[in-house]
């Protein structure tokens, strides 16, 4: 404790200061600390009803949270683990190092692992389950980069052998292959869950743990002592998506998740925080949002300092000291650290006047020693009520010779062959030093006390880490006529597709088989998409319940809350909302309960807002529906420039196990999701859908025969022209398929120009399928060449083509390379602007009228029509053939 001097008073009255806290002093000593903190706490409840207030304290001294003599033993062997480690250590590094001989500049990373090592070996000997019970065990998020460790584990293990190693970054050329990060698509077996683009692993682990509460109070799955871990790089912090939902896991009392942010002090390009302490930081932040905070900041070789040091000293350079001090004094050795730490003060030099350079230079830190992470953990595991977060200083490269601690240690990737074999004198590795020169993996016989060690530990904890299954389901789809009620027409009422979906998704849910594994998830849009009725029917997901009566009780679709209510009200965050997605879309592999997911949100604020979450959902063998709500340009009217999507689907398109769909009447929206229950669910393939949903209302009609193929591949004909052959073919998409049935119309009544009608629910697919063809043509030149579905489709439809869409001209125009230069495309390009759909329809010429205008012109370019009947049609509709063009206003 500091003494008297120490503690500067400013108010004058320095001698009542200093009794108070000698009385105080008294209290702790005589009674303990708890007493200490109980008068503290009526002291500040007493000041605050005095009308005082004083900040309230965040940030603890910069020293581990559990006191020494509040350690437990440390349950493992030692000296075996740490052997374990070190080895570990040396695959990690020859694997990295040797690809990279061999390989110049394929990457890989040495240094993010060599400071998490210790982290994730006391979890993997002592806490990460793979199961509990017969039920799946904890989940791991790792950091992504240090993904090496992960796989010389592994390979010691026997899980991989010699050659695996060796296909590291080879994927392409050694099968299987080892990916570069923690990827699912690539590495099925093995991960669950990418998380090496930054931000997106905490942020999922959050919902994550959310979500298997939400099972477990709806009774899906059993209740199991599970946790979440998830590993998070100190630089990491500064992505909004790690620290933005930190506040959702303490509001829902999520003990099931533990946070362990290795600090390193470093990112990629140099310190974190070079001029201030991240672990101050982080403590202030996380213990802001109610989070337990235990920081494991010393090893257990600065214990004798603190004992030894009656001066308060220690501490205090301790905290004088900030991260860009810390960073180089691991960079620069024992006699850089005498002199300028405690050099600083002669009490303190005399602190470790009898240790050599070499012994200071190896005082450990926190998170390298394995005594404190387990006190560490074990707390975590143990706190009831609330997230934990574990803060650990550790060192960046560590034992990586010069790369230790230095800004650009991030990127090494090869040691030098002195480099090498200090590495192995350091950690001990038994390989001879010619080998540790070509930097060969090195296991020891499985019989090895090593590798028995390891067995025994995972055996104890119910086996491999990481892993992911995938179990049989035997999930049968509803068929076709379990959604008669919406394919037979809404008899003339106008409805939207967005309210045909939500009345299907009622009906899905009532379902006695897979109603309950329905998971319809919303960022605080259930009114404007109508589900009210939903709410009142499975209510809102609240685990503490209701605890108050809501003002709309009396009413028949009120607010209602439920400890098992089934819908995931978000709030506004579409990126949470993706993260529930993701943990229910993946639950039928990290849970064996194929739940869902029915994300419903504002087209626009989809994949350009969350759509690295939605490559992430992807790679995780996500499946599920994506409805993006209020969609296309012209007819989400009103909101303008910010609310208006004519994109979303190319975005869509870029994501390979994406299968989008731009209905324009509920029947089409019918057959498309059953097809998609079927095919993810019941057929287990690997994709999931993106479908748009409008608010436009009109009478849906009833499905026409024989189109089921048509809508699910992607187009069908779905008007003949009025009187006579066709001499034009139009294609149309979501609510402007309307515009181009009344364009249909105006060229056969006024101006004698007979067209086709045809529904395209999915340019993307088509083109996708097209694709394939060509491929397998252009491999197969001696084969009878297969045609694509659109050229078949069109078999005998006769002249150009006129497409028109709420959506960007690239929609249509992916279908170019078959359709050649009879396709003419009309689409949204361009800001959106705030009016009515009439006149944005006008503005962005996909009306009735620009369409049946944009078939006469085609004409005449084809030699078909005469101009100067172009000219005098375009007057009579209207057309304005000098207005600015809307993709540049
Ligand atoms: C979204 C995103 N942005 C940038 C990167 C590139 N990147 C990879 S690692 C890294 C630094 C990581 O630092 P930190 O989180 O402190 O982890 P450490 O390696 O120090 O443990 C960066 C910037 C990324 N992977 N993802
Ligand atoms: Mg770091």
């Amino acid at each position: 404790m500091s003494t008297k001097a120490e503690i500067p008073v400013q108010s004058g009255f320095a001698d009542e200061v200093h009794e108070w806290i000698e009385a105080f002093d008294d209290v702790v000593v005589a009674e303990g600390p708890e007493h200490g903190a109980e008068l503290l706490d009526a002291l500040r409840q007493r000041a605050r009803e005095a009308g005082i207030t004083t900040a309230s304290e965040l940030t603890t001294p910069y020293i581990n949270t559990i006191p020494k003599h509040e350690e437990v033993p440390y349950p493992g062997d030692r000296a075996l683990e740490r052997r374990v480690e070190s080895l570990i250590r040396w695959n990690a590094m020859a694997m990295v190092h040797s690809q990279n001989k061999k390989d110049a500049g394929i990457g890989g990373h040495l240094a993010t692992y060599s400071s998490l090592a210790t982290l994730l070996e006391v979890g993997f000997n002592h806490f990460f389950h793979a199961t509990h019970g017969d039920q799946p065990g904890d989940f791991v998020y790792f950091q992504g980069h240090a993904s090496p460790g992960i796989y010389a584990r592994a390979y010691l293990l026997g899980r991989f052998d010699d050659q695996r190693l060796l296909n590291f970054r080879h994927e392409l050329r050694g099968e299987p292959g080892l990916s570069s990060y923690p990827h699912p698509w690539l590495m099925p077996d093995f991960w669950r869950f990418p998380t090496v683009s930054m931000g997106i692993g905490p942020l999922n682990a959050i919902y994550q743990a959310r979500f298997m509460r939400y099972l477990e109070n709806r009774g899906l799955i059993e209740k199991t002592p599970r946790k979440i871990w998830a590993f998070v790089g100190d630089g990491e912090t500064d992505e909004v998506d790690t620290l933005g939902a930190i506040g959702v896991a303490s509001r829902e009392k999520l003990d099931n998740l533990v946070f362990v942010v290795n600090c390193n002090l470093q990112r990629l390009d140099g310190p974190v925080r070079g001029n201030k302490r991240i672990i101050d930081e982080l403590e202030g932040v996380f213990r802001g949002a109610g989070w337990n905070v235990i920081k494991v900041i010393w090893g257990s070789d600065w214990d004798k300092l603190f004992e030894r040091d009656h001066t308060g000293l220690l501490l205090k350079r301790m905290e004088e000291c900030v991260d860009g001090d810390y960073q180089a004094f691991k960079a620069k050795g024992g006699a850089y650290i005498r002199k300028e730490f405690f050099g600083k003060y002669p009490e303190l030099l005399e602190l470790v006047s009898d240790m050599t350079d070499e012994q200071i230079w190896t005082l450990h830190r926190g998170g390298h020693d394995r005594a404190k992470i387990y006190n560490a953990y074990k707390r975590a595991t143990e706190h009831k009520g609330g997230p934990t977060v574990i803060l650990a200083k550790t060192v960046k490269g560590y034992g990586l010779g010069s790369t230790q601690s230095r800004n650009a240690s991030h990127q090494e990737k090869k040691l030098t062959d002195d480099g090498l074999a200090a590495f192995i004198k350091q950690f001990n590795i038994p390989i001879p030093e010619e080998l540790a020169r070509e930097s060969k993996p090195y296991r020891p016989p499985q019989d090895s006390p090593e590798i028995v060690y390891m067995q025994e530990r995972r055996a104890s904890l119910g086996g491999y880490m990481p892993r992911r299954e995938v179990p049989e389901l035997n999930f049968k789809a509803p068929e076709m006529d379990y959604f008669a009620e919406w394919t037979s027409g809404s008899k003339g009422r106008e409805v939207s597709t967005t309210m045909g979906f939500v009345s299907i998704l009622r009906h899905l849910l009532k379902d006695p088989e897979i109603g309950k594994l329905i998971v319809p998830i919303v960022p605080d849009e259930g009114r404007t998409f109508g589900l009210e009725s939903a709410i009142r029917q499975v209510g809102i997901y609240a685990p503490e319940g209701q605890k108050y009566k809501p003002h709309d009780v009396d009413m028949l679709l009120y607010y209602r809350e439920e400890k098992d209510g089934q819908i995931l009200e978000e709030g506004i965050t579409e990126a949470g909302s993706m993260a529930s997605f993701t943990a229910a879309g993946t639950a039928y592999s990290n849970y064996r309960v194929p739940t869902i997911p029915f994300y419903m949100y504002y087209s626009m604020f989809g994949f350009q807002r969350v759509g690295d979450m939605i490559w992430a959902f992807a790679d995780s063998r996500g499946k599920g529906f994506l409805m993006g709500g209020t969609a296309g340009r012209t007819t989400m009217l009103g909101e303008g420039l910010q609310h208006q999507d004519g994109h979303s689907h190319v975005l869509s398109s870029t994501v390979p196990t994406c299968v989008s769909y731009d209905p324009a009447y509920v029947y089409e929206l019918a057959v498309i999701l059953q097809d998609g229950i079927r095919r993810m669910y019941q057929e287990n393939e690997q994709v999931f859908y993106y479908i748009t949903m409008y608010n436009e209302d009109y009478p849906m009609p009833e499905m026409p025969e024989g189109s089921r193929e048509g809508i699910v591949r992607g187009i069908y004909k779905l008007k003949a022209a009025p009187k006579g052959k066709a001499t034009a073919q139009l294609f149309g998409s979501g609510p402007i398929l309307r515009e181009v049935l009344r364009a249909q119309e105006i060229l056969s009544h006024k101006f004698g120009v007979q067209a086709d009608v045809w529904s395209v629910t999915s340019y993307n697919e088509l083109r996708r399928e097209a694709l394939a063809v060509e491929r397998w043509n252009r491999l197969h030149p001696a084969e009878p060449a297969k045609t694509p579905y659109i050229v078949s489709a069109l078999n005998g439809a006769k002249g150009p083509i006129i497409a028109a869409s709420d959506y960007m001209k690239s929609i249509p125009d992916q279908l170019a390379p078959w359709l050649l230069s009879r396709l003419v495309t009309l689409g949204t390009d361009g800001f959106g602007r705030s009016d009515n759909r009439e006149h944005l329809r006008r503005f962005f010429e996909v009306d009735a009228e620009s369409i049946a205008a944009a078939t006469l012109s085609k004409l005449v370019r084809d030699g078909k029509l005469d101009a100067g009947k172009a000219q005098a049609a375009f007057l009579e509709l209207g057309i304005d053939t000098e207005a600015g063009d809307p993709a540049k206003r």
